[in-house]
């Protein structure tokens, strides 16, 4: 047993039952099965190049390996639901058959209960049970953890409602409201995971100001503080950040440094998990956050 893989959870924090339970940040390796997402779309697309590539993230030390269908970029257009059941199908039945921990990134409960039945343990919901009230109740019947999102409305026009007057208010107190919606529709708070919904309906100085906040984020009512999941990976705001001298954004596919410092920091500061494209580097930073926080001593984060 190697030091991290106690089964105490880090002290303070909830670890939803079904996943593991270790003594730092988790990994979450991303798998789009889309021909459109902004970082790695259509790389993916075929089934096997899916599995092959979930099964090298679960490799390069994924400890959940998060399958979607449908990309949610800024403007994009929904897909049906049938084409997000034809790409998800076989790489999450494939994965899970595995071995694999694999979580689905739908808000479509058909999609949500296909995966479930194919041996998924997680769904992901960057609705966070907004897009179809039917999700949460489908979650709350099979009794799995449930990421629940900050959202407030479709990619087509989501970057229209990214108007705050102070955004971690009001991040906080609408990802509380969602959060009551969902456990009023059965769901288990122990197994909720909220996410402060990075990109969706925020701009940049949006997202850095929640990120510099997590800790808020995670006490939502009275309880003890949800884990929180963040979901920085190659997202335009590091583009942004990294930009060159004439302003032009740093490409999606090199902003993998970026996104492994964010993680870092991310844990450092208490996330229970980072959602990642590039698993390797991410692992390693969430093993030097631990170690940070050992060496900070009981109160850190
Ligand atoms: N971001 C994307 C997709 N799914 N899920 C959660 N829980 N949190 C996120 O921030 C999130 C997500 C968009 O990124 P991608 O297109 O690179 O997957």
């Amino acid at each position: 047993m190697t030091s991290e893989a106690r089964t105490s959870a880090v002290p303070g924090r909830a670890h939803p039952a079904g996943l593991p339970a270790l003594r730092r940040c988790l990994v979450m390796g991303v798998v789009n099965v889309t021909p459109d997402s902004f970082s790695d779309g259509g790389a993916w697309l075929e089934p096997d190049a899916a599995v092959a590539h979930g099964l090298r993230l679960a490799a390069q030390g994924a400890d959940i390996v998060d399958v979607g269908g449908e990309s949610t970029r800024p403007g994009a257009r929904r897909v049906g639901e049938a084409e997000e059941l034809r790409r998800i199908g076989p790489v999450v039945s494939e994965l899970a058959a595995a071995g694999v921990l694999v979580s689905v990134d739908t808000m479509r409960p058909a999609v949500a209960e296909f995966a479930l039945g194919a041996g998924a343990r997680l769904v992901n919901d960057i609705s966070g049970g907004r897009a179809d009230p039917r999700l949460p109740r489908l979650v709350a019947g099979a009794g799995v953890p449930y990421v629940v999102a900050h959202w407030r409305g479709h990619s087509r026009d989501m970057q229209d409602r990214a108007v705050y007057d102070d955004v971690v208010r009001e991040v906080r107190d609408e990802l509380g409201r969602q959060v009551d919606a969902v456990t009023a529709a059965g769901v288990d708070p122990s197994m909720i995971i909220v996410d402060p919904g990075l990109g969706f309906a925020k701009l940049a100085g949006h997202n850095w100001s929640l990120l510099a906040k997590l800790g808020e984020i995670a006490r939502l009512g009275g309880g003890p503080p949800f884990p929180v999941l963040v979901g920085a990976s190659r997202k335009s705001f590091l583009g942004r950040l990294l930009a060159d001298a004439e302003g032009e954004p740093r490409p999606a596919a090199e902003r993998d440094d970026a996104t492994a410092a964010v993680s870092a920091l991310a844990a450092a500061a208490g996330a229970w998990c980072v959602r990642v494209h590039a698993v390797a580097a991410n692992a390693d930073a969430v093993r030097v956050a631990a170690r940070w926080r050992d060496a900070r001593g009981p109160g850190a984060g």
